[in-house]
Parts: C-alpha cells; sequence; structure tokens
C-alpha cells in the first residue's frame, strides 16, 4: 500500500488509474471466458480475484486516499470487482452445467444390458450322454444301481473270477488304497478304486433275488496315462440281466436295441470272441459305423474319418454271466443264467461327436462343452 496522504490527486495513484483498472478487469474477463473447466477457472479466480489479484491490490489503495477521492476510486474498483466476480459466478454455472452433462452422458447405465453376467451352468455331455444310455434301458423296465468308487478288492477282482494273478491286480492298472493281503473273502480285502463297473453286478446279485435287469453307470479309474484315447478316470456303463432262460441271443438284441436308439436306425451290432473272467462265453461288441454304414470299405474314393474306413467301431466288452460268477453270489446257475456289458462312455462320445482328443473332455474347459447345449 502506499504511505498515507492528504493531499494529493488519487488520478496519480498508479493502481487506481482508470485506464489500469480497465485493464485489470478487461483481463480478468477475458480469461474467465477463456478457462475451459472448472480446475481451470479456479486458477484464473486466485489470479484475477483472489488477495493478490490487481484488482485486490487497487482495492487497498483505496484506504489511504483523502476522504473527497475514496467514493469516485471506490465506485470504479467495486464496479470492476463486481464484474468480475458476476462472470466469474456465470463461469462457474456454465462450466458446472456441462460438467454434469458430461458426466450423464459418460457415465450412463444402461439398464436395457442383461444383469446376469454369471453364464448359467449345465450338466457336463459325459452326465448327459450317459443319462441317455440310462433312459434307454429304464424305458424296458432296468433300475439304475449304483456302487461305490472306493471299492473292496474282493467286489472289484475275486467275486468277479479274477484271480489274484490276474494282471489287471498289478500296480500298473490299478490304484490300491490299502494292500488286501492274502485274502480270500470280502471281510478282509484290500481296497482299491475300482477298475470298473463289474463290481456293481455282484453288489446287485448279493442284494436282490432274481430276475435282475440293471445298468450302472459310473466313474472308474485306472493307472492309465492320460493322452487322447486314454484317461485315468473315465466313466463305465454296464448292463447286467439274469433270469431263467437268457441266451447269447438275448445280449445281441438287447446290444441291437441300444445302438438303434442311439446312433439311429440301421445301425446294429456284431460280437467278437474274447476273454473276460467274469463272462463265459466272452466277446468284444462292435457296431457298425452309424455314418458310413460299411460303404467306406475298400472304398479309397470315399473314406469315412468316423471308422477309419474299417467299417466297424469297437464299443466294449460283454459276454453270458460266468456260473462261477453266479454261485459266489448265491445265484444257482443250473436255474438262472444271464448277459452283461461294460463300455466307456469317453469313448463312444469321440465317435458320436467326431471328438479328436479325450483331454478335451476331461480338462473342464466350457469351450468344449457349451457346443452340448446347456441341459440342466
Ligand atoms: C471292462 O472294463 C469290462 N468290465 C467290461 C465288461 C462288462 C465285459 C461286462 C463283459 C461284461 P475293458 O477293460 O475292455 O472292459 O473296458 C471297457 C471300456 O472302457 C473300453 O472298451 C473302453 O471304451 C473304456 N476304457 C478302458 N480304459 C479306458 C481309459 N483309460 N480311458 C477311457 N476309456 C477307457
Amino acid at each position: 500500500m502506499s504511505a498515507p496522504n492528504k493531499s494529493f490527486d488519487p488520478v496519480e495513484v498508479e493502481a487506481l488509474k482508470p485506464e489500469v483498472i480497465d485493464r485489470a478487469k478487461d483481463e480478468a474477463l477475458a480469461a474467465i471466458a477463456g478457462a475451459g473447466d472448472l480446475e481451470a477457472l479456479r486458477e484464473v479466480k486466485a489470479a484475477h480475484a483472489g488477495d493478490r489479484a490487481p484488482l485486490a491490490l487497487a482495492n487497498r489503495e483505496i484506504g489511504a486516499l483523502p476522504p473527497h477521492a475514496k467514493a469516485e476510486a471506490g465506485k470504479r474498483v467495486g464496479q470492476a470487482r463486481g464484474a468480475v466476480g458476476q462472470a466469474l459466478k456465470l463461469r462457474q454455472e456454465e462450466l458446472e452445467r456441462e460438467r454434469d452433462e458430461r458426466v450423464l452422458v459418460e457415465e450412463a447405465v444402461d439398464v436395457t444390458l442383461p444383469h446376469d453376467r454369471v453364464p448359467a451352468g449345465a450338466r457336463h455331455p459325459l452326465t448327459t450322454f450317459s443319462e441317455r444310455v440310462e433312459d434307454i434301458f429304464v424305458a424296458m423296465g432296468y433300475e439304475v444301481a449304483e456302487g461305490p468308487e472306493v471299492e473292496a478288492e474282493w467286489f472289484n477282482f475275486d467275486a468277479l473270477n479274477i484271480a489274484p494273478d490276474h494282471p489287471a491286480r498289478t500296480m500298473q492298472d490299478t490304484f490300491f488304497v490299502r494292500a488286501g493281503g492274502d485274502a480270500k473273502d470280502e471281510g478282509e480285502s484290500g481296497v482299491v478304486l475300482r477298475t470298473h463297473t463289474s463290481p456293481v453286478q455282484i453288489r446287485t446279485l448279493l442284494d436282490r433275488e432274481p430276475p435282475v435287469y440293471v445298468i450302472c453307470p459310473g466313474r472308474v479309474f485306472r493307472t492309465d496315462e492320460l493322452d487322447a484315447t486314454h484317461t485315468p478316470v473315465f466313466t463305465q456303463v454296464e448292463l447286467l440281466a439274469v433270469d431263467e432262460g437268457l441266451t447269447m441271443a438275448d445280449l445281441k438284441g438287447t446290444l441291437d436295441h441300444m445302438v438303434r436308439e442311439l446312433f439311429g436306425e440301421g445301425v446294429h451290432t456284431r460280437l467278437r470272441p474274447n476273454y473276460f473272467p467274469f463272462t463265459e462265453p466272452s466277446a468284444e461288441m462292435d457296431m457298425v459305423c452309424y455314418r458310413c454304414h460299411g460303404e467306406s470299405v475298400g472304398n479309397p474314393d470315399n473314406p469315412c474319418r468316423t471308422c477309419s474306413s474299417e467299417g466297424w467301431i469297437e464299443l466294449g466288452g460283454c459276454g453270458m454271466v460266468n456260473p462261477r460268477v453266479l454261485t459266489a453270489c448265491g445265484v444257482d446257475p443250473e436255474k438262472y443264467s444271464g448277459f452283461a456289458f461294460g463300455f466307456g462312455i469317453e469313448r463312444m462320445m469321440m465317435f458320436r461327436h467326431n471328438v479328436e482328443d479325450m483331454r478335451d473332455m476331461v480338462e473342464g474347459d466350457v469351450r468344449f462343452t457349451r457346443p452340448f447345449g446347456m441341459e440342466i
């Protein structure tokens, strides 16, 4: 502030000269108009309307003027500061309005978008496929039977006439949970992860009186490496029928009915001799290729990827229940006979849906399962 004075001409005080006041006002108004956002306006306000702004400094000079000069100088500075204050207020309102409009657009919520971003789950195609197989037999009057996945060695092997020195019992094929020593009966048996669904046959025959007609789906375990055609955990479906007078013809008719239901009219099966300790006679069952119906055999112009132009697809094992198994379960083999078959669902799905690598089925990637549908 200038030194107090009593007689001087206010026009001589530099900060209060009209042109200086007008210039300060014009600069302030131009800066306000040029502020592009609220942050810039805050800086403009500090520079042109703050304590150190030219108009604020000019205002302080007024106090030192003689009384007769205060009114005019006060009016001039007051009007300039009023104009700047008013312009700041209007620009502030204008910029706030612009900001609100922008935020409304940028942060708009589209209430029409689907709210549920977690995709709906669905059962695995292996489960739905094995249930389709079950349904075929339930429709014929079969019951669904289940057994434990952690199974007594006796049920998994001994009762099925698989002798202790059978290769399937070695550590290479079987996950042993508890070693069983020389157990000859169920009570002292070792414990394994079941290697097939056939022990459910034994549990069923011990539980029920013939006639028995059951279908047994379930997970089984083998010490196989995971590769394109093997997995250590896979799904089998087993069928067992025990009644008076059942023959291989009934087995063949049942298999033909199943493949027709699953793969369509015109598909049938054939049996090739094989060996399983728990069936006698035993057979390997093949079905005619449901895609080429055998027409690709010897026809290089029309190859078939599904059966590799062999005309037949291997399904699994089957046979007439070995009388020794019936006897072990307390069923009179003179009165009753039975047939059984078992196959792997993964292998069946591979050729049913042209899946080239079994690993895709067991890794749980939804990109694989989604095309099979969202069946719950
Ligand atoms: C058996 O397991 C017999 N219990 C089947 C049977 C039942 C025969 C009733 C007679 C009467 P096998 O070991 O062949 O048989 O296995 C049956 C099917 O399981 C095979 O045809 C194959 O489709 C499937 N399979 C076997 N090992 C694997 C594996 N590591 N990964 C995926 N599928 C497999």
